[in-house]
């Protein structure tokens, strides 16, 4: 086993890994910019290095700074969180020639999946269903279009080096093809330097529901039921849960089974999720992999009563996992409790925290790296907690939130909790009858 973890990031998930490490017996290394000298990981980690100004680009994202810090502290392993530098490739081959092992998938599975056009192919030879489209990047604006005409529109234009929402265009006409297609390879070349771009059917109003995976270096995998993060807003996730509502038994063992197809045909390496589409018709479709830890691992770490973050460190010290499945005993729902003025246009509300009281009773789990008086530095995403809430029903479960949200209190910036507590009370939501676009038709409140 690992003797020294170094966290290569900071927030909520920095601290969610500390305590792992803490309990499996193992020393942990923070690093941390000069905006988070007062963050908690710096303080419950066994070391700190300071590795840079607040900019991300020269501390969190700065490969040869966190190395430095490698060096200086003979961490063994690394564990990259999520964002920052959780899915760069580049990083993860540089640990491997300093030979401090990467609590994550190799290189080579994070490359794979990280362009979508390849991942796509990956699925298609590994026979999980993919959304009907181009089989490669499109050669012309000529070829798009015969495609969508031969499918039908309306389409939707990807970019391979996309993820997540960017470079994204839905054509529902041939006459809005070509300008489209201009815009779709201008802002994916901008935004990732690369202007590959493929097209598909587009399903309307889907559900976004992705299954938790893994695999270790023997080739076993596993699957540990699925998320529903349907209720999102612009790309950004505000909350998930598990299980779907919206899952039959039957279409929760289909979608289990092709997600570890995808597993085990790239002989996946650690934790990871496979994102579908779901139709209405509850038709489903690989979408994308991620090769990282997600902010939303607790929803099934609260209904499976398992330690993911544990699990990646044993499956990267090359313990074998024990191959069997995990299906859901609890039902549970977590809120992204963000800093941000949801009543002008989810701002972000950057400031100082004056008081600050946490949701507890049971059922209830709140991962935050906050406390009154601290500082929520703007260089950072706006997430300042996760309130998680586990009961037997799904209708338990919103009462319970609700009950958490209420007790849920912050002063000195605005946060998403009157956006959730309006949610919590919606119908549609509380029938269960949701998908992507929920969001755009909901009207915010005034509090009460
Ligand atoms: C789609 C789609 C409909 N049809 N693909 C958005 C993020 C990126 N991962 C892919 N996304 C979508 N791809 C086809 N063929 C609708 C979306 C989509 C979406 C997906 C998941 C969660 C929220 C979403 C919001 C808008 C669009």
């Amino acid at each position: 086993m690992f003797k020294k973890i170094l966290i290569a990031n900071r927030g909520e998930i920095a601290l969610r890994i500390i305590r792992t490490c803490r309990e499996m017996g193992i020393k942990t290394v923070a690093v941390y910019s000069t905006a988070d000298r007062e963050s908690l990981h710096v303080r419950f980690a066994d070391e700190a290095v300071c590795i840079g100004p607040p900019s991300s680009a020269q501390s969190y994202l700065e490969i040869k700074r966190i190395m430095a810090a490698v060096e200086i502290t003979n961490a063994d392993a690394i564990h990259p969180g999520y964002g920052f530098l959780a899915e760069n490739a580049e990083f993860a081959e540089v640990c491997n020639e300093y030979g401090v092992k990467f609590i994550g998938p190799t290189p080579e599975q994070i490359r794979r999946m990280g362009d979508k056009i390849t991942a796509k192919e990956t699925m298609i030879a590994a026979g999980v269903p993919v959304i009907p489209g181009s089989k490669d990047l499109l050669k012309s604006v000529e070829e798009g279009m015969q495609l969508a005409e031969d499918m039908g529109y309306p389409i939707i234009l990807k970019a391979t080096a996309g993820g997540g929402g960017k470079g994204m265009r839905v054509v529902w006409k041939a006459e809005d093809f070509e300008d489209n297609w201009n815009k779709a390879r201008q802002e994916s070349k901008a935004a990732f330097g690369n202007d590959g771009i493929y097209i598909e059917k587009f399903i309307e109003e889907p559900r976004h529901i992705e299954v938790q995976v893994a695999g270790d270096q023997f080739g076993n995998a596993c699957h540990m039921s699925e998320r529903d993060c349907s209720i999102q807003r612009r790309h950004q996730k505000l909350v998930e849960e598990s299980p779907s509502p919206f899952l039959t038994e039957e279409l929760r063992i289909a979608m289990g089974e092709a997600a570890i197809k995808a597993t085990k045909f790239i002989n996946y390496e650690g934790v990871g999720t496979v994102e579908f589409l779901v139709d209405k018709h509850r038709n489903f479709y690989f979408m994308e992999m991620n090769t990282r830890i997600q902010v939303e691992h607790t929803v099934t770490e609260e209904v499976i009563d398992f330690d993911l973050i544990k699990e990646q460190i044993k499956i990267a010290a090359g313990i074998p996992i024990s191959g069997q499945n995990y299906f859901p005993t609890m039902h549970a729902i977590e809120c992204r409790i963000n800093a941000e003025d949801v009543y002008k246009d989810f701002r972000p509300s950057a400031g100082k925290i004056t008081s600050f009281h946490s949701s507890k009773g049971h059922g209830v789990r709140v991962d935050t790296h906050v406390y009154a008086g601290y500082m929520i530095p703007p260089y950072y995403d706006s997430m300042i907690a996760k309130l998680i809430c586990r009961a037997r029903t799904r209708e338990e479960c919103i009462v319970k939130m609700q009950r958490a949200l209420d007790e849920f209190i912050v002063e000195g910036v605005k946060t998403t909790v009157p956006f959730h507590k309006q949610l919590m009370r919606d119908e549609g939501f509380r029938a269960g009858n949701f998908h992507t676009g929920f969001l755009e038709g909901f009207d915010l409140q005034p509090e009460d």
